[in-house]
């Protein structure tokens, strides 16, 4: 029998991220927006929240032949160093699966995809993956099936190229061999079209998440040595305009999603950027019915910032310092200092704000006294908590990634976990000068102080790991709501409010 017809205007997006505490999968908010003004009907699969995958496929396949399946890949592994879960087995296994139940195109993309594109579709076997933002790429893809037109010079895709095997897309130019890369076309200025934000089931995630999420801009001019946003979001900032950000705010509060983490790496960059999304808020009203967090830099961080930032709603701040010996800053990539860190715990004491830094050690150049230095200064300057992610994962591509294979030719490395192929599944950086006493070391300085997350102290409750985090996830059930950090802060200590 000829294969009857693919409903020519209906996508399936599948969410595979099984992670708990539960975490909205934005992209896919945003990409089935962006289909449905393309004229599309989308379904989604939020396997977050099904209690068999297979259960779920069999269901949706039994009434819906869409044209193409969309798998959204946020994460390919926890990126901690204790428990070095990853999950690209278990999305094999979805992704397996999906091709049991459909022989229509699968198509990836996501942050955790972008980051390592090609090696992942190779081991997925799958054929076609889109880079970066979705919007426009997805739809402009998914027409093109839908007109049995040839797909192959839309910006960011990535196509199999011409010779063999998995067969999946039919045959053509993708079939086997490498992959072929478009270059992406990253607009400027993020002028998309005001997201519905309806596919997802945001009301839920608040419910069982704790809070919602939204995004400024998109990528980073940074250089911090470890980091793999710029690999996935690209090297320059791309904003998004204040007023469509608070609109997809009201829409989200119109929803009852009034607790929200800006999924933005670093909020404060730049600087006037922060201050236009934060006036726009002010100017609608809606800090007053909101209560938001964000990942900041050290710098450029102000009073005045601050001060915008706690009227349009902000809760609290998590700044993303790294370290704080100025040596190991500058080992990173970062381009503040230990003054500028002090100067931000300062502008928050002052003004009441809930703050915490996340600190990265373990990183070239780390010694035990360079650990003193951080966690004494961290101590001193008092912020509401730290988060110790210590051992730091390598991203194929980045410059950690180069530091760690020159180390490893030189015999004075330390990586734990798997270097071939190219840090493809999770692999840590651990400098020589520390090796196994990294982790009783950090202890050592942590003792039991209790505003420290620190996965090897002795306390359960100092899991830093947002991945099976039990504590959180009943703490959720309870009604606490915002981030993950300061809902176990608050659960420590009961009771304080911002006052402004
Ligand atoms: C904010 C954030 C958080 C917040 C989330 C708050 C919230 N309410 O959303 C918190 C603090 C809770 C968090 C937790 C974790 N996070 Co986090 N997080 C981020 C951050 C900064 C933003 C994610 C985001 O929403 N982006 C915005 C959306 C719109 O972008 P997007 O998903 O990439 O989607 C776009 C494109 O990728 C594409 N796209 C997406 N899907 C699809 C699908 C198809 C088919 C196509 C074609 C395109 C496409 O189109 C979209 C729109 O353009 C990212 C880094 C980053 N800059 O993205 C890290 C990041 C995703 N997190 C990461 C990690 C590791 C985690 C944790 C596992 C950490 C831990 N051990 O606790 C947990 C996991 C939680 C969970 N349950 O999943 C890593 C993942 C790395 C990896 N390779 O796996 C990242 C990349 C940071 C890093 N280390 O580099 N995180």
């Amino acid at each position: 029998m000829p294969p009857k017809s693919a409903d020519n205007k209906r996508v399936l997006l599948v969410n595979p991220n099984e992670m708990q505490p539960p975490v909205a999968p934005i992209g896919l908010d945003y990409i089935a927006g962006s289909l449905e003004q393309a004229g599309f009907s989308v379904d989604l699969i939020d396997l977050c929240f099904a209690s068999s995958f297979k259960e779920a496929l069999d269901a949706y396949f039994r009434g819906h032949d869409p044209i193409a399946i969309g798998v959204t890949l946020r994460n390919t592994d926890d990126c901690y160093y204790l428990s070095q879960a990853f999950i690209l087995p278990r999305i094999k296994e979805i992704i397996d699966y999906i091709k049991v139940k459909t022989n229509r195109p699968l198509i990836l993309g996501g942050v955790g995809f972008s980051v390592m594109p090609e090696p992942i579709l190779a081991y997925l076997e799958v054929d076609l993956g889109i880079w970066g933002d979705g919007e426009r790429a997805l739809p402009a893809l998914v027409k093109r099936m839908a007109a049995g037109e040839e797909p192959f010079d839309i910006p960011g895709l990535i196509y199999r190229k011409a010779g063999g095997s998995s067969g999946q897309t039919g045959g053509g130019p993708l079939a086997s061999g490498g992959y072929h890369c478009n270059p992406p076309e990253l607009a400027e200025l993020l002028d998309l079209p005001l997201p519905r934000r309806e596919a997802v089931d945001n009301p839920r995630y608040l419910r069982e998440g704790g809070m919602g999420g939204v995004e400024t801009k998109r990528g980073c001019e940074q250089s911090c040595i470890y980091c793999a946003d710029p690999l996935a979001k690209g090297r320059r900032y791309r904003l998004r305009p204040p007023s469509i950000v608070a609109d997809e705010i009201e829409v989200l509060l119109g929803q009852g999603v009034d607790h929200l983490h800006l999924c933005d790496s670093e909020f404060n960059l730049p600087y006037g950027h922060a201050l236009g999304v934060c006036e726009e808020i002010i100017r609608r009203g809606l800090g007053e019915r909101l209560a938001w967090y964000a990942y900041l830099s050290p710098v450029p961080f102000t009073e005045e910032l601050a001060l915008l930032m706690v009227k349009a709603g902000c809760q609290g701040i998590n700044f993303g310092v790294d370290h704080a010996a100025d040596r190991m800053l500058r080992n990173l990539g970062r381009s503040f200092t230990a003054a500028d860190i002090r100067e931000t715990a300062a502008v928050c004491h002052r003004l009441g704000i809930p703050f915490m830094y996340d600190l990265l050690l373990g990183g070239p150049g780390e010694n035990k006294s360079s650990l003193t230095t951080a966690i004494s200064f961290m101590k001193e300057i008092e912020p509401s908590r730290v988060g110790i992610s210590a051992g730091i994962r390598i991203y194929p591509g980045t410059r950690l990634a180069e530091i760690a294979l020159a180390d490893i030719e030189k015999g004075t490395a330390n990586v734990r976990g798997a270097i071939n192929p190219a840090f493809f599944a999770p692999a840590f950086y651990v400098s020589h000068a520390l090796g196994d006493e990294l982790y009783p070391f950090i202890a050592s300085l942590v003792k039991k102080d209790g505003r420290f997350f620190f996965g090897g102290g002795e306390e359960a409750a100092a899991n830093y790991n947002y991945n099976a985090n039990s504590m959180l996830m009943e703490a959720i059930k309870k009604g606490y709501r915002g981030a993950f950090w300061d809902i176990l802060r608050r659960l420590a200590e009961e009771g304080r409010v911002i006052k402004v």
